[in-house]
């Protein structure tokens, strides 16, 4: 007979009981509950996720497979919504999911203290925006959520001067190295937005070389919250950025049958992680800080 009592929890079912786990949970709940308010005031039509499909965010860095197997169909787990927010702009013009991401992260990512193999970001997407419309409308939405957050609970959180500062990857790089952005999270004060990052396939490209996306730095060393683009809509763009990254097209290849056909449009949209979120308003030192039943790169033994 299985000892119960003897079988050893990461961090301990009494974590549970952690007044600080309670107090974020509480900001999680503001955050949900201001979020979805201000997009359906905003006009934005809620989906539900999607969680298992042939085709997922390829992303811009390796993770290890997490497919299932059914039938004639290998499913894999939702990295994130972009490609299916892009086709869901066919039936809403203006959309948002709070939608769970599982990304199997190697080990060396558990140093970051920002990543979580399942996690939940607020993904959205509009129809013809572009970037600033995007990088005010996340503004807007922040600071309704601090002031709720401020009101609700005692957190010397204070309103932010908007719009935030805006820098570019190019600078960055040249002032703090390739790998500029732990260096530059701890030497601000305030958000940031930062422009121009080359990544996945799906973000437009401006002038050659250069994107026309944008990432949210966390100051204090938080590092980045949200980041999003304007995208690539059009069937030979989306084939040369594809071929450039080296991707699978056949892997791909509903989706770019719907390009060819014409289905995607231009658009402009990000996604904010909301354990990071909360994380920094919390000030936690880690992101497993914030959630309750985290599962932490490199670890291997769980039970919830
Ligand atoms: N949600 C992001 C976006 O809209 C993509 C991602 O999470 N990788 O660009």
């Amino acid at each position: 007979m299985v000892e119960l009592q003897q079988i050893e929890m990461i961090g301990g079912v009494e974590r549970l009981q952690d007044k600080r786990l309670a107090d974020a949970l509480q900001v999680q709940s503001i955050v949900l509950r201001e979020t979805t308010r201000f997009f359906h005031g905003q006009g934005f039509t809620q989906l539900l996720p999607v969680m298992i499909s042939p085709i997922t965010d390829p992303l811009c860095h390796s993770v290890v497979d997490a497919s299932i197997r059914y039938g004639e169909t290998t499913f894999t787990l939702t990295k994130s919504m972009i490609l299916h927010k892009q086709l869901a702009l066919m039936a809403a013009e203006k959309i948002f999911i709070i939608s769970p991401n599982v990304r199997l992260e190697h080990e060396e990512k558990a140093s970051t203290g920002r990543h979580l193999l399942e996690f939940t970001q607020v993904d959205f997407e509009w129809k013809g925006a572009k970037a600033p419309d995007i990088m005010r409308l996340f503004e807007n939405l922040y600071q309704e959520v601090i002031l709720a957050v401020q009101k609700e609970t005692n957190k010397p959180i204070t309103a932010l001067p908007v719009p935030f500062k805006t820098y570019t990857t190019e600078e960055l790089m040249k002032h703090y190295g390739v790998d500029w952005e732990p260096a530059f999270s701890r030497s601000i004060s305030e958000p940031a937005w930062v422009l121009d990052h080359e990544r996945e396939f799906y973000d437009k490209e401006g002038e050659p070389g250069h994107y026309l996306n944008y990432d949210l730095i966390y100051p204090g060393g938080f590092g980045e919250g949200l980041s999003g683009g304007e995208r690539e809509h059009e069937h030979t763009r989306i084939l040369m950025r594809m071929e450039r990254n080296k991707m699978d097209l056949r892997a791909y290849a509903s989706y770019i049958d719907a390009a060819r056909k014409g289905f995607l449009y231009p658009s402009a949209g990000a996604g904010f992680g909301v354990e990071r979120m909360v994380r920094y308003l919390c000030g936690r030192a880690r992101i497993e800080d914030v959630s309750l039943f985290p599962k932490v790169p490199g670890q291997s033994a769980y039970h919830f």
